[in-house]
């Protein structure tokens, strides 16, 4: 059996879904959208524009690359790449959401905020996406009007002029404790990777990683975390640098002592947002009903949106379109820290400081039906 995944080199959800089909060892065959039968099969099915996308040769079609990591975990078990155990559990799940969501400003702002020092490079990487077997300048040509609706993204993602040094400081230190972090382990959570490296690789490899400005910055900044994007769409687990390491979770669900330093940073830099955005959605929701859509318009949205949020960060003000995605996804890790007894976990939440953002409460539930968030 062979998977195809729609995606392309430059997206964001593809590189996590990419490198989950590369460490689980499946075989799939990659494809770009700019193969027609995006357009006449994938796309009707999917109802709008996005990628990645999951084909399965039996023609079945899932899209959102945590859904495509959920479906494919179902059918194949081995190799292990979901940990057992309710403090790594939850460690996994809180990075997937952080790497999915929350850096995704980020992001979009070394993409787009510095786009003339990389024009040359990302006309290349949309217009492969986009037009095949085209001459070069009809290519390039192709890519800037899709360059300029996704640079159109920043205001709503809170990325202006005045916040971006706040945000600058943060990533460093966010990325500094990372690098230490992977001098020792391999991969998050020790010898094997999981749901959390693979939601950090979303902003970490094709834009932050990849990206000509962002690129520089992380390979002279963080050059173990960028091995480690590298490490991650290689297909063995083990990776010779660490000699005897083993291809193991940490023992006895701990986790290791520099990624309790990378996850005090999560929690400071986050929680603000997280609160801003559940009020947000707790005024929406409270006069919506059991199956109504979540997006403030009405219409489905890649990333949907139900009004504004605004709230103090790091010494200026952060005004964005609000995340209901990033509820969805963090409240998974609220369900599990909910439903497991473990004392080991209440303690870390209590040392990374992670009480305040458990705390949130959303007054109604989001699940995903057909490739959407809907009211529970
Ligand atoms: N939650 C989705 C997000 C997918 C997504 O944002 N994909 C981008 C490319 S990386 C896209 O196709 N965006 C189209 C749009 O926003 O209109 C996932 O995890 O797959």
């Amino acid at each position: 059996m062979t998977y195809t995944l729609w995606g392309s080199a430059h997206s964001l959800y593809s590189g996590k879904a990419r490198s989950y089909l590369i460490k689980k060892g499946l075989p799939f065959r990659e494809r770009y959208p700019s193969d027609p039968e995006f357009g006449s099969r994938i796309l009707p099915a999917v109802g709008h524009f996005v990628v990645p996308v999951l084909e399965t040769d039996k023609g079945e079609i899932i899209q959102d690359s945590g859904d495509i990591i959920d479906f494919l975990e179902q059918r194949h078990a081995e190799p292990l790449l979901e940990p057992q155990s309710p403090v790594q559990q939850w460690v996994s799940l809180i990075f997937d959401a952080f790497g999915s969501e929350y850096l995704l400003p980020l992001a979009m702002h070394y993409r787009w905020s510095y786009r003339s020092e990389q024009e040359t490079f990302l006309r290349a990487e949309f217009g492969r996406a986009l037009a095949a077997g085209v001459d070069r300048a009809t290519r390039r040509e192709a890519a800037a009007q899709t360059m300029t609706f996704f640079a159109g993204f920043l205001p709503n993602l809170g990325v202006v002029p005045e916040v971006f040094a706040a945000m600058e400081d943060t990533y460093l230190a966010l990325i500094d404790a990372l690098d230490n972090h992977f001098q020792h382990h391999p991969y998050l959570l020790g010898g094997r990777p999981c749901r959390g490296d693979f939601g950090m690789m979303a902003p970490l490899f094709a834009h932050l990683g990849r990206d000509p400005v962002p690129a520089m910055l992380m390979k002279t900044k963080a050059p173990n975390l960028y091995r480690w994007t590298e490490r991650m769409n290689a297909a063995p687990i083990s990776d010779g640098e660490y000699p005897g390491y083993g291809e193991e979770y940490c023992d006895k669900d701990t986790v290791p002592e520099s990624l309790i330093a990378v996850l005090k940073i999560v929690f400071a830099d986050w929680t603000p947002g997280l609160k801003a955005d559940a009020d947000c959605f707790n005024a929406w929701a409270a006069h919506q009903q059991t199956g109504d859509l979540v997006s403030k318009s009405g219409q489905p949205q890649v990333h949907p949106n139900v009004g504004k949020v605004e709230y103090p960060w790091r010494g200026v003000t952060m005004k964005r379109g609000s995340a209901p995605h990033m509820l969805w996804m963090f409240a998974r890790a609220q369900d599990l820290a909910a439903h497991s007894a473990s004392e080991q976990l209440n303690g870390l939440i209590e040392q990374v400081g992670g009480q305040e953002a458990m705390a949130i409460c959303l007054t109604k539930r989001i699940v995903r039906s057909k490739n959407m968030l809907v009211l529970d």
